[in-house]
């Protein structure tokens, strides 16, 4: 019983294109799918037909690795390719730079290895705290807060470098190059080539924004090199000396470079949105508020320093961070590709190469899987709820093999941060922020400013 995918009509030669807004195109594409109850729909995207999918059980079966994979070319990640190259997120499956990196940097990743980078965490996430008490009674940009110490707590753990960013007062210019250059590809992705190439202007600083993260990671490198900053044992070191247990080989030097600039990007974007995100359902939820200020006086009561255990013994705040990323996913969807013809659903028939993107909004508020979809409820993470959950039903990070390598760093370094920010502070929401969620490959909420106090005694 084979069903069409179902289309929003588009225009001939053109297709869906001209349909599709330049800002927040997957807020778009999750707005559609309401008109498309079954789950899935497709569009043609500048002449690439893209199918969008999140009933939770179409899901599942895209998850199958013997059938679906994650492929780069003729995706908006072949354009990231022209800055991130072969590092890890963007590396092809059958690159032999994927294989190599996976099996030398996943042991760095373990959740026994965070241990070793909780000191660099709890540094820069100091700095954070101090920067805010400087600011009592004003408004501070928690957004940009969040990424400076995102940047800086990948940057010191990963790589033993010091981006220093709570001591300006402008963004690092890295973030800006990398907030244009990532603009620029996708809306290349977006667009016919020939429209490109009219765009010389764009070209060219695109050229620059990339050059100027290449070489912010050459001076990261050449540094360590010169036997400045950082241990042997972080990533930069496993990147430069570790041999790939399956190859007898060390990492290519264009690659390390490649995968440097891949997790300053990857290891910082996303978990500032986590953070932000966590911050801004805070402020709507005072209950949860309420929850997570108890939880950390009883367990960092006054000024007590966390360290990693009891980072580890929290409860709430990291239930906090799992609601979180349900209703905001930072990476709101990711593409897979079928390896064969094949059927979904047993009505659906994709061909061999066929695209399709995961749409997680839609997936983790799907009806099929969540009770009360758009509630932030924490008590959902309870263990002995968690055990009733649909399997496929929640992808913050991703699925199989290309699943985000980072997660454990992640989870820890948010704990962390969101711990000490409420052991410290209060906020107040005087401006009556409205949601506005940016995307740029990630998304995280624009002109988000909150008022923070430190807290007294019993508030
Ligand atoms: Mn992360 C892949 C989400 C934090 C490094 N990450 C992915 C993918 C998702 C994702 C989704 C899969 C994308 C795809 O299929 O195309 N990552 C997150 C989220 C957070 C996050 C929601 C924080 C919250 N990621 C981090 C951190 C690091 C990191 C922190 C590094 C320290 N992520 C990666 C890398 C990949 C990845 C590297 C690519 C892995 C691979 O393909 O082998």
């Amino acid at each position: 019983d084979l069903r069409p995918i179902r289309s929003p009509r588009g225009i001939p030669l053109l297709g869906n294109t001209p349909q599709i807004p330049d800002t927040n195109p997957v807020e778009y594409f999750a707005e559609l799918s309401k008109q498309f109850p079954e789950g899935i729909y497709g569009l043609d995207i500048a002449g690439i037909e893209q199918i969008f999918v999140y009933d939770p059980d179409l899901v599942a079966e895209v998850s199958d690795e013997t059938r679906f994979f994650k492929q780069i070319e003729k995706t908006p990640l072949q354009h990231v390719r022209d800055f991130a190259g072969a590092g890890l997120f963007t590396a092809h499956q059958h690159e032999e730079e994927w294989g190599m990196a996976h099996r030398i940097l996943l042991p760095a990743f373990s959740q026994r290895a965070m241990r070793n980078y909780f000191g660099q965490m709890l540094e820069i996430a100091q700095n954070l705290a101090g920067k805010w008490e400087r600011k009592e009674g004003q408004p501070v940009n928690i957004t940009d807060d969040y990424t400076r110490l995102t940047l800086d707590t990948i940057a010191l753990s990963g790589f033993g470098y010091r981006f220093d960013s709570f001591g300006k007062e402008e963004l690092h210019p890295f973030l800006n190059a990398l907030l244009g250059a990532l603009v620029e590809s996708l809306r290349r992705s977006q667009e016919l080539p020939m429209m490109t190439k009219l765009r010389k202007a764009d070209a060219k600083k695109y050229g620059e924004n990339v050059r100027l993260m290449q070489e912010l990671v050459e001076s990261v490198i050449k540094e360590r090199r010169e036997g400045k900053g950082g241990g042997e044992d972080d990533l930069l070191g496993l990147m430069l000396e570790a041999t790939d247990p399956e190859t007898g080989k060390k990492l290519y030097d264009d690659n390390v470079r490649d995968q440097v600039l891949t997790f300053l990007i990857a290891g910082h974007e996303t978990t500032s949105g986590l953070l932000s995100f966590a911050t801004y359902s805070l402020m709507r939820n005072p209950h949860v508020l309420a929850q997570a200020y108890a939880e950390v006086d009883r367990l960092l009561p006054g000024d007590t320093v966390p360290d990693y255990d009891t980072i580890m013994q929290l409860d709430v705040i990291p239930r906090i961070l799992d609601e979180t990323l349900r209703l905001w996913a930072p990476i709101p969807s990711f593409g897979k590709t079928a390896r064969e013809d094949t059927v979904i659903g047993g009505h659906y028939e994709l061909k061999k190469g066929a695209k399709v993107l995961i749409l997680e909004g839609p997936l983790h508020t799907h009806p099929k899987a969540w009770e009360r979809p758009d509630e932030f409820d924490i008590d959902r993470w309870l263990p002995e709820n968690r055990v009733q959950h649909h399997p496929h039903a929640y992808k913050p990070f991703g699925n199989g093999l290309r699943a985000c390598i980072g997660r454990q760093f992640a989870l820890v370094e948010a704990r962390l941060a969101l711990a000490l920010v409420l052991q410290k502070f209060k906020f107040s929401d005087t401006n009556d922020y409205k949601m506005d969620p940016r995307e740029a490959l990630t998304r995280k909420p624009g002109n988000f400013e909150l008022i923070v106090r430190r807290r007294q005694e019993h508030e």
